[in-house]
């Protein structure tokens, strides 16, 4: 401990200088000294303290947008202090922001987004392709958040996150931070490739994750039996990668105008957008290209054992571009309400061709300049790094080693790698920085792997090399860098996602938190200066944005619906519109909403009655944010400065009903309530 303090003095007199000179009334280095020590901080420590400490009402340099998994949320974290700030429902209801609870706006998210003229559902959600239920689903899991691009750079607009149960991608308007549409992509049920959007964000790709039953559609009497599964799987199921348009305007994801292509049914896995170099293309890692089917009751292996028999798995790549020539030719087949273009076509038209990649491999990444991708082996210490040039030349010289059983063409494995790279057990995904160098995490290792991409990055270095290794805890899966993958990679931190935390937290029973590490990468080595419990479901991707890119809005225009993000015509300007209309079997009520009082603050019905309310809240005022509950049913508002919302239910039972509004607004917000009677 001696030894420490030592080393730790001249950094004190250093820190204390600095503070000093800054600050006349700044802590004596004595105070400072005796402080660290007094908290059992190592020298170490209080630099890391120094490094992530953001002072009361400063600001975090970067926010990281980091998946829910199972919460089925969006968390928005402030790096390098690693605070929650903010928390964005996707797939399930959330009560804080009314999401899920009766509010217009959120049960036209949940159940497919607005249509083209911007009201309504589309209808998309709860279509039963694969018999899901109608009633909008209320869980999903958030896998793989993708911030919207321009010229292949983060540009803050709006924000996107696949389901990994259903094939859905949740769509968030980052000038809100609420989500805005849930789509069900058709003919997909599970999904994991994607979400990533392309470098202008033309589209938002998904693909499926275990392949569906082929142009299933339950509702026109299509069976499927235990046989078929077992001994007809190569031709009855199918994986699709999707390209979901964009609509440049307002993020919503277009169904009409989006595609897909038909895959063999080996099991997609995750996917990145070509860009730069590679630009026009994307890329689909698979395994299970043996189709096992599990059974092990029927005397087959399980998957996992079925899904490893052969030494290679394939890369999927798939030139888009291409894809949408095929499309404007009408080369496709609607199915399930989406352009299909068949396998067939896709090997016809040279649109499809396949890698062979070490067995079961997980991520692929492209590089910052879209010249080297990325695929790690997961079952082997290596990852494979494949060259677009190499591949664009085997692809016009037909440098084919075979064809799979369904034609599709296999690209001679040495003719399109660039090389390989021994980084130690279980890489999974890579991420880049601002100086060449790549970032892999090990999961069986328990640790991050800094590698080099060679001369066309950093002259020093000529071949992809490992240059730093450092241990996380525990069981990394995914990491995020700075930007790291975009074409402007910012370097500076990196944070590891790691799915056990063991003994790193406060013991809170059985189900521990999983655990964000945030690590400095300015130094010449790798070093760990944070630990973030994460006690919500099981995160998985996560992007790394500066802060200065997201520019949200502080309260919205006067009357404003979150769903059209325009002037709601049901909306009010002030307490004297607020009105009740009565009809047979309807009340209608516009209700203003200030603090501290709601008008009407009484609103009668009969027992039978559709009760309609549209509120407004009409303040101005940054965080004047009001909420509306009704007990013993799911009616749970939340209005934001501005906002204009609209609930409906029936009035199925007598009785007073005492609504109260739930943000304590003011010092008279006890008062703030209102009464719902119901007469017989
Ligand atoms: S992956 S299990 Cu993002 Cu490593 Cu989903
Ligand atoms: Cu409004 Cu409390």
């Amino acid at each position: 401990m001696k030894k420490f303090w030592l080393v730790f003095i001249p950094l004190i007199v250093i820190v204390g200088a600095i503070i000093g000179a800054c600050r006349s009334t700044g802590a004596g280095q004595p105070a400072l000294l005796a402080l660290a020590q007094s908290r059992g901080l190592s020298p170490e420590d209080a630099a890391r303290a120094l490094k992530t400490f953001v002072p009361p009402g400063g600001r975090d340099e970067f926010l990281l947008f980091a998946s829910g998994g199972h919460s089925g949320q969006i968390h928005v974290i402030g790096v390098p202090s690693m605070r929650l700030l903010k928390t964005i429902a996707v797939f399930t209801p959330e009560p804080w922001q009314g999401y899920g609870y009766g509010a217009d706006w959120s049960e036209i998210a949940l159940a497919g987004g607005p249509d083209a003229e911007g009201n309504g559902t589309n209808g998309t959600n709860g279509h039963d392709a694969h018999g899901a239920a109608k009633e909008p689903l209320r869980w999903g899991d958030a896998h793989h958040p993708a911030l919207s691009e321009t010229n292949g750079k983060y540009d803050g607009r709006w924000i996107y996150i696949n389901d990994r149960a259903h094939g859905r991608i949740g769509m968030a308007d980052l000038s809100d931070f609420r989500t805005k549409q849930v789509l069900q992509v058709p003919n997909l049920q599970t999904s994991h490739g994607g979400v990533f959007a392309t470098p202008n964000t033309e589209y938002v790709h998904i693909s499926s994750k275990v392949p569906a039953l082929k142009a299933w559609n339950a509702s026109q009497g299509q069976t499927v039996t235990l046989d078929d599964h077992l001994h007809k799987y190569p031709d009855i199921y199918r994986g699709y990668s999707t390209f979901v348009k964009i609509d440049p305007a307002t993020g919503h994801m277009l169904l009409d105008q989006s595609f897909q292509i038909e895959l063999p049914p080996y099991t997609q896995d995750l996917a990145d957008s070509g860009k730069g170099a590679s630009d026009g293309f994307a890329f689909i890692n698979s395994y299970n290209v043996e189709m096992a089917t599990g059974g092990i009751e029927q005397g087959q292996p399980p998957v996992e054992i079925g899904a490893s028999k052969l030494d290679f798995d394939y890369l999927h790549i798939i030139n888009w571009k291409k894809a949408e020539q095929v499309i404007a030719a009408g080369k496709f087949t609607r199915i399930n309400g989406i352009r299909v273009i068949s396998l067939e076509t896709a090997v016809a038209e040279e649109l499809l061709h396949l890698a062979p990649e070490p067995r079961s491999p997980h991520g692929v990444d492209v590089a910052p300049r879209g010249d080297y991708i990325t695929v790690s082996g997961k079952l082997d210490p290596h990852v494979t790094v494949y060259g677009i040039d190499r591949i664009k030349k085997a692809i016009a010289e037909k440098i084919f080693e075979g064809k799979d059983r369904y034609g599709i063409p296999i690209l001679k494995f040495d003719a399109v790698v660039a090389g390989k790279v021994e980084l130690g057990a279980g890489p999974l995904h890579t991420q880049y920085d601002n100086k060449g160098n790549a970032y892999t995490s090990l999961y069986l290792e328990s640790a991050v792997a800094k590698w080099t991409l060679g001369e066309p990055y950093n002259t020093a270095d000529k071949a992809f090399k490992l240059v730093d290794k450092i241990s996380i805890h525990y069981n990394i899966g995914h990491l995020a860098t700075a930007e790291g993958d975009t074409m402007d990679p910012q370097g500076k931190y990196l944070i590891a996602m790691n799915k056990w935390s063991i003994d790193r937290h406060t013991n809170v029973g059985p189900l521990h938190p999983q655990n964000f590490q945030l690590i400095d990468l300015t130094g010449p080595k790798m070093e760990l200066i944070a630990d973030m419990p994460i006690g919500f479901g099981e995160p998985h991707y996560a992007q790394l944005v500066r802060a200065s890119i997201i520019k949200a809005r502080e309260v919205y225009e006067p009357g404003t619906s979150p769903t059209t993000d325009a002037k709601s015509p049901t909306s009010i300007a002030s307490e004297q519109e607020a009105r009740i209309v009565r009809k047979p079997g309807r009340v209608e009520v516009w209700m203003n909403v200030v603090r501290s009082h709601f008008t009407p603050d009484i609103v009668q019905a009969k027992v039978g009655d559709k009760v309609i309310i549209h509120l407004t809240n009409t303040e101005r005022t940054p965080d004047a944010t009001h909420g509306f509950a009704i007990p013993t049913r799911n009616v749970m508002l939340s209005l934001d400065p501005g906002e204009s919302t609209t609930v409906e239910f029936i009035a199925d039972k007598p009785g007073s009903f005492s609504f109260y509004c739930t943000e304590f607004c003011s010092a008279l917000h006890l008062e703030m309530q209102g009464w719902l009677i119901v007469e017989k």
